[in-house]
């Protein structure tokens, strides 16, 4: 009659050499082999299972729970072990993968921003700080939101066929056109909002014009502040806010300079001081001045237009060409070749995308 331990005396000797084995195995690969060789179908506790049927009747049961027990210890032991050794593996891969996301971007090759774009971002920057919204409208106007509302005469010459871009003739006879400017866009502001307004209006405009200084297309920034007390110191104020704040110069000399606009009363002209020692033009005290915008006083006749009551209110608003402000700041010579897309050029004056300008971290760097 066989006895039960008899049977059963290779178990434990195997289980603890599993054991053992299962402990020391450095990777996951020498893990399995030793799955295989104790678990496998032809493993070693596998093949002490397969004796089973052999065993007599009355000690198979008993036998046949031993060596469950046997395979479950092996086999948990097997678990934790490969838990433990890919927890190893994904430290190991963490470490080395590691990505200091505190580190500056590096200036790869992924393009520059515009220096139109980089201006516009920087008036944006410093107009927003002042508490002014970004407004946009359409290229494409009618004669009364780009001249009419504007307090244009009927025959001034801004309207003539060889200023504006007009597009063909409609069948009621009116024509659609290219911007000339971005007022239309404060015209639409005005109609569709109630004072208090403060917007800036940065976008293309188009005249037919070409030559050394003059492009089809260029880009200007607008402001319109209207409230019941906006006056022109309010006026100077900002804007000499703006051009120390822009050209990141404390103490430039501003001039305001009597002018004419037919959408503003007074108008002025305004300049700021310059030297132009040896060649190289310097913004701030010097013996020049250099005429950067126009603004005014917002005309009654335009508030009129435009819904808005000058008798309870009245407002300031300016103008200025953005590639002339950009050429002025960061020394571009030539106008036109803002557009020639030469990506020579575009390397040299444009800027790095993840540079972007804020008042606290700086307009540029
Ligand atoms: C310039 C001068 C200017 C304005 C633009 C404006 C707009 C409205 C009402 C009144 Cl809706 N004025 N805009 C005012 C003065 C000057 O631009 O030299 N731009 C390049």
């Amino acid at each position: 009659m066989a006895d039960l331990e008899e049977i059963l005396k290779d178990v434990e000797p195997l289980v603890a050499q599993s054991l053992q084995a299962v402990s020391n195995a450095a990777g996951l690969d020498e893990l399995d082999r030793i799955r295989v060789a104790a678990l496998g179908k032809k493993g070693s506790i596998s093949a002490l299972m397969a004796q089973l049927g052999s065993v007599p009747a009355d000690l198979r049961k008993e036998a046949g729970a031993r060596l469950n027990t046997a395979k479950v210890a092996v086999s948990e032991a097997i678990e934790a072990r490969k838990t433990a050794l890919e927890e190893a593996r994904l430290d190991e891969r963490l470490a080395r993968e590691r990505v200091d996301v505190t580190l500056p971007a590096r200036a790869a090759d992924i393009g520059r921003i515009h220096p139109v774009s980089q201006t516009i971002d920087e008036v944006v920057a410093i107009f927003g700080q002042m508490g002014f919204a970004v407004a946009e409208g359409p290229d494409i106007e009618d004669d009364f939101h780009n001249f009419t509302a504007l307090n244009f005469p009927p025959e001034h010459p801004a309207r003539m066929m060889h200023d504006t871009f007009f597009l063909p003739e409609k069948a009621d006879g009116t024509r659609h056109l290219l911007r000339t400017h971005t007022s239309p866009v404060q015209v639409r502001t005005m109609l569709k909002q109630k004072p208090p307004i403060r917007v800036i209006i940065p976008g293309r405009t188009y005249r037919c014009d070409s030559d050394m200084t003059h492009t089809p297309m260029f880009h200007q920034v607008e402001g319109l502040v209207i409230d019941k007390t906006t006056h022109m110191g309010h006026l100077k104020g900002c804007l000499i806010e703006f051009v120390k704040t822009y050209f990141e110069v404390d103490d430039v000399p501003v001039r305001f300079r009597p002018s004419f606009f037919p959408f503003t009363e007074p108008s002025a002209e305004v300049d700021i001081g310059c030297s132009r020692a040896g060649g190289e033009l310097k913004i701030g005290a010097g013996a020049d001045w250099l005429e950067i915008l126009g603004c005014g006083m917002v005309h009654p006749n335009v508030l009129r237009n435009c819904g808005i009551d000058p008798d309870e209110y009245q407002g300031f608003a300016f103008g200025m060409g953005l590639e002339r402000i950009a050429m002025l700041k960061y020394g571009i010579p030539d106008l036109r070749t803002f557009f020639d897309s030469d990506l020579r050029w575009l390397k040299h004056y444009g800027f790095v995308p993840l540079d972007v300008p804020t008042l606290s971290g700086g307009l540029t760097r």
